[in-house]
């Protein structure tokens, strides 16, 4: 199998790297006019070289010049490795250590150093500069990296230089192909008779001619690749490691800008990270709020940074911070990015991004500190991955979608099911909707809690009732929405009513400790309004009337609501919400009229319903939508008919 990386060049300006790219591929980076007459670069320059037949690089040239360092940050971003260039007449200089800070903190960690215009330095002075290399690179992932002595002039050592290019990229480990598909862009073309064309390096994953892309941030609609180009040549797919060109249908020139990102899938974008932070100064005076510029890959926005936690030693300081982007970011975490001051004259450090939807931060608690230096250790750590899952997880306070929390731990599904299957109980799958989501236990608890507390309150406000709340009205008090929430709920009621400390009364949940009782202020209020009721018969009273009534016996509104529900409920009155009946009344007239209008064939009339049950007029109209509704009588123009339903209640059923 083919193996594609890209190498980054980096060093001070003027040290020879595009010169050597020349050398080593025959490509001239420097094409722009401006370029050619200051002799300087200062934008990207691509080439490649075939190093063998199954291994190929892409090359990134970035400008040396310290103005450029933005540049030159977009430039190096997604490389798999670094040519440091150091010029033998010179030795290390400002640039030098600034790129190779700016790499090591964007995590790359492989490369070669090319000693350029070693034709210029005899040979005490190229020992020399080695020497300065070497100690510059002790204790770095680079202390062991080969030193090439090198000339674009005379093409000394250009052949060694490939050989350990070569044998560099053999030990390099590609870039996840199964991973998001995400290129920044750094170029837009309009080409003619193929529309735009933009290219970058594809930091992960893998797509194919004809698949859809989205272009983040802000946009919303899908691209189709048209075409790809690797290396200038036509390729049917493009996928991590590669630098490509991809010829898009779909959107207009003008949509496309340097910094945005092609990709395969919809990420929400985020306005506010939590990240990890090296300062290149270890002296570097802290402030609690910073502006600064914030780049990765060639994204760039102005951000505000909130120091969380800051340690310092002679060599460094690690800080964890809040960023608050003034342009929304696509962002993943573990990604990784430079931050510069706000004037864009000084490289302030970088680091990794650990949590694209934190917390708003107000206060820098002691337990948020130990939460974040938790989250940096376990999103930074490989080996803390369940760790990662679970902060993640119990950050969301509701149920997390397995799909995102795959994309923010960068693990993937079935990695965290199999993960959760070495653990119990802190953690649990659950399905709805057709999607898995986590839930943590520490969660579980506290909506478990929640709905003690909410029956709780429930049988304190309604002792005289057996009945809890229903599932709905359950997780309307909870304020929980989503369809996983609601199977949460539905799973922790049947949890807790198997555990016995819930029941089931009809189809509302109680608590299991409950027991209905009166107390004696409200055994009289109910003795009052049964006979109230009684003395009435059919008369019915409005609620407005009881209440007045009630008022004047001291019996609280809210008593007086309850009770009634409480009467209807044991089938003592009947209620349309606006009047009362004694149910007993009601009762013994429905007896009536069923056994009248059994008697004739031709129905009552309402007169005659009248005279029968020696009703009010207006109660008649009540009692007879009472009974319609009961299904035990119809009303045909003037004449009310049994139903079947009817005899059969008169029959006995
Ligand atoms: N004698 C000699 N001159 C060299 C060599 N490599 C580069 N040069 C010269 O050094 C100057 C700078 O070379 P570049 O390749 O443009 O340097 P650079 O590092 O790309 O500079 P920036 O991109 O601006 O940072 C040019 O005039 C080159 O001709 C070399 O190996 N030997
Ligand atoms: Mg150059």
């Amino acid at each position: 199998m083919s193996k594609n990386l890209i190498m980054g060049t980096a060093g001070h300006v003027d040290h020879g790297k595009t010169a050597l790219i020349r050398a080593l591929t025959g490509i001239d980076c420097d094409t722009h006019k401006e370029e050619k007459a200051r002799g300087i670069t200062i934008n990207l320059g691509f080439a490649h070289l075939e190093l063998s037949d199954d291994v190929s690089v892409g090359i990134v040239d970035v400008p040396g010049h310290k103005d450029f360092i933005k540049t030159m940050v977009a430039g190096v971003y997604g490389i798999d490795f670094v040519l440091l260039v150091v010029a033998a007449d010179s030795g290390i200089m400002p640039q030098t250590r600034e790129h190779f800070n700016i790499m090591r903190v964007l995590g790359i960690h492989h490369g070669i150093v090319a000693l350029t215009k070693s034709d210029l330095a005899d040979e005490e002075m190229r020992e020399m500069a080695k020497l300065e290399i070497m100690e510059f690179l002790d204790h770095t992932s680079l202390a062991d990296a080969p030193i090439v002595e090198v000339s674009a002039v005379t093409m000394q050592g250009i052949d060694e230089l490939k050989a350990e290019m070569l044998k560099l990229a053999r030990q390099v480990g590609q870039k996840p192909v199964a991973d998001i598909f995400r290129m920044y862009i750094d170029r837009i073309f309009n080409v003619k008779g193929h529309g735009i064309v933009v290219t970058g390096s594809v930091l992960g994953g893998r797509v194919v001619v004809g698949q859809e892309l989205l272009l983040l941030p802000a946009n919303r609609d899908k691209l189709r690749i048209k075409s790809i180009q690797r290396h200038g040549k036509a390729v049917k797919e493009t996928s991590a490691g590669d630098r490509a060109a991809i010829n898009v249908a779909g959107l207009k020139y003008d949509d496309f800008e340097r910094g945005q990102l092609l990709i395969d899938r919809q990420l929400d974008e985020t306005t506010m990270v939590d990240a990890q932070v090296e300062f290149f100064e270890p002296q570097m005076q802290p402030k609690t709020w910073w502006q600064v510029l914030f780049h990765t890959g060639t994204f760039t926005t102005y951000a505000r940074m909130h120091l969380l936690t800051c340690e310092q030693s002679d060599t460094a300081m690690l800080a964890v911070v809040q960023l608050h982007f003034e342009k929304p970011a696509v962002l993943i975490n573990k990604d990784k990015f430079i931050i510069r001051n706000s004037s864009n004259d000084l490289t302030l450090g970088g680091g990794t991004i650990l949590d694209v939807k934190p917390l708003h931060h107000r206060r820098r608690t002691e337990a948020l500190k130990q939460r974040m230096t938790e989250l940096a250790l376990a999103a930074v750590n490989e080996q803390n991955k369940l760790q990662h899952i679970f902060i993640e997880s119990e950050k969301e306070a509701k149920p997390l979608l397995l799909q995102e929390a795959a994309h923010r731990t960068s693990v993937s599904v079935d990695e965290i099911k199999q993960l959760m299957s070495e653990i119990s109980g802190i953690l649990i799958l659950i399905t709805a909707g057709g999607e898995d989501y986590l839930v943590t236990a520490t969660y579980q608890k506290q909506l478990a809690e929640g709905v003690i507390e909410i029956l709780k309150t429930w049988h304190q406000e309604n002792t005289f009732f057996e009945t809890g709340l229903e599932m709905t009205e359950l997780l309307g008090k909870l304020g929980l929405r989503s369809a996983a929430e609601k199977e949460l709920l539905a799973l922790l009621l049947g949890t807790m009513t198997d555990a016995g400390t819930l029941k089931n009364v009809g189809k509302t949940f109680a608590l299991k400790s409950h027991r209905t009782a009166m107390d004696k202020k409200q055994q009289e209020a109910l003795e009052w309004l049964r006979d109230t009721l009684i003395y009435n018969k059919l008369n019915r009273l409005t609620i407005k009337e009881l209440e007045q009534k009630a008022h004047e016996r001291s019996i609280k509104k809210s008593t007086l609501a309850q009770l009634v529900q409480f009467m209807q409920m044991r089938h003592e009155l009947y209620t349309d919400g606006e009047d009362v009946l004694d149910a007993a009344s009601v009762n013994a007239s429905r007896l009536l009229l069923l056994r009248a209008l059994a008697q004739a064939p031709r129905g009552l009339n309402e007169k005659e319903f009248r005279e029968l049950t020696d009703a009010p007029r207006k109660t008649i109209q009540l009692l007879i939508d009472i009974f319609v509704r009961e299904g035990i009588i119809t009303k045909e123009t003037f004449f009310l008919h049994i139903t079947e339903t009817g005899k059969s209640l008169l029959n006995g059923g």
